[in-house]
């Protein structure tokens, strides 16, 4: 049995797909998520493979997050690998017209989230030496694009923490990488435009995106080298996007 590996946000997309990756390859795997029925339904599918738990909590939730952490069965309790995956993006506006809620949802899930499942792993992380963490970054935490305004400042802050992690976490041995996708064609336009799934398939209209497989498979390979390899930062677009604002829709 390989190494023990959480995903957060493994309902959907990218941590769905992870999860799926991982799995299949032995690693042994913990779920999050907040839909309860999608964590099931994956924990069926990939318990053939290895084993798997779910963990069901909200990132936003500090007290949640803690208490799933501590009190997770021996066999799943020392964790070598924590795929920082939950986020979305809420809204697509001119910050003059942006929604509060929206920000908060942003901030709260993709910055302080990140954060609260970070700060419950990485003590057990430096008592052993060793461990790895992958924060799922964004292209727009790399650029901005209009109207991207916060969901761009989270990832930025992703971003930022993932570089602070990697310094921090050095005397410790600990491994910190970045994934930066860009276009992905998974829930996310649809969570963006609040369940309007025309909005949410005009993205991806005319362009071949990325699919949550094709990053599932960069984290497999990420996580998969030797323990004194660690890729710290890689931005991954699909060939059709040129930047975060330029995509070429005739490919
Ligand atoms: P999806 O919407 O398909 O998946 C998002 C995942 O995050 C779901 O599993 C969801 O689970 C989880 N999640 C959202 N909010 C919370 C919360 N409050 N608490 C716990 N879990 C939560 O989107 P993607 O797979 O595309 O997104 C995954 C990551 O990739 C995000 O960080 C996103 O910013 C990033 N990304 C996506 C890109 C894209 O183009 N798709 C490009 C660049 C980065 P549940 O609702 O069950 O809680
Ligand atoms: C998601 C990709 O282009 O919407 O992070 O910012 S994008």
């Amino acid at each position: 049995m390989k190494k023990l590996a959480l995903v957060t946000g493994a309902t959907s997309g990218i941590g769905r797909a992870t999860a799926r990756i991982l799995a299949k390859n032995n690693y042994k795997v913990i779920l999050c998520g907040r839909r309860e029925d999608r964590l099931i339904a994956l924990e069926k599918e990939l318990k053939e493979y290895t084993k798997i738990h779910t963990l069901c909590f909200d990132v936003r939730d500090k007290k949640a997050v803690f208490e799933n952490i501590n009190s997770l069965p021996t066999e799943f309790s020392e964790i070598d690998i924590l795929v920082n995956n939950a986020g979305n993006a809420h809204g697509l506006d001119p910050i003059q017209n942006g929604n509060l809620d929206d920000w908060e949802a942003m901030i709260d899930i993709n910055i302080k989230g990140l954060l609260y499942v970070s700060k419950a792993l990485i003590p057990q992380m430096i008592e052993r030496k060793s461990g790895h963490i992958i924060n799922i970054g964004s292209t727009a935490g790399k650029e901005v694009y209009p109207n991207g305004n916060v969901y761009c400042a989270t990832k930025h802050a992703v971003d930022a923490l993932n570089k602070s992690m990697k310094m921090d976490l050095n005397p410790y041995g600990i491994r910190v990488s970045a994934i930066h996708p860009g276009m992905v064609e998974t829930e996310f336009s649809e969570v963006r435009f609040k369940g309007d799934k025309d909005k949410a398939a005009n993205v991806y209209k005319g362009l071949k995106p990325l699919e949550p497989e094709d990053i599932a498979d960069i984290i497999h390979f990420v996580v998969s080298r030797p323990y004194h390899v660690n890729i710290s930062d890689l931005v991954v677009m699909a060939t059709a996007q040129g930047s975060a604002t330029i995509v070429n829709r005739e490919t």
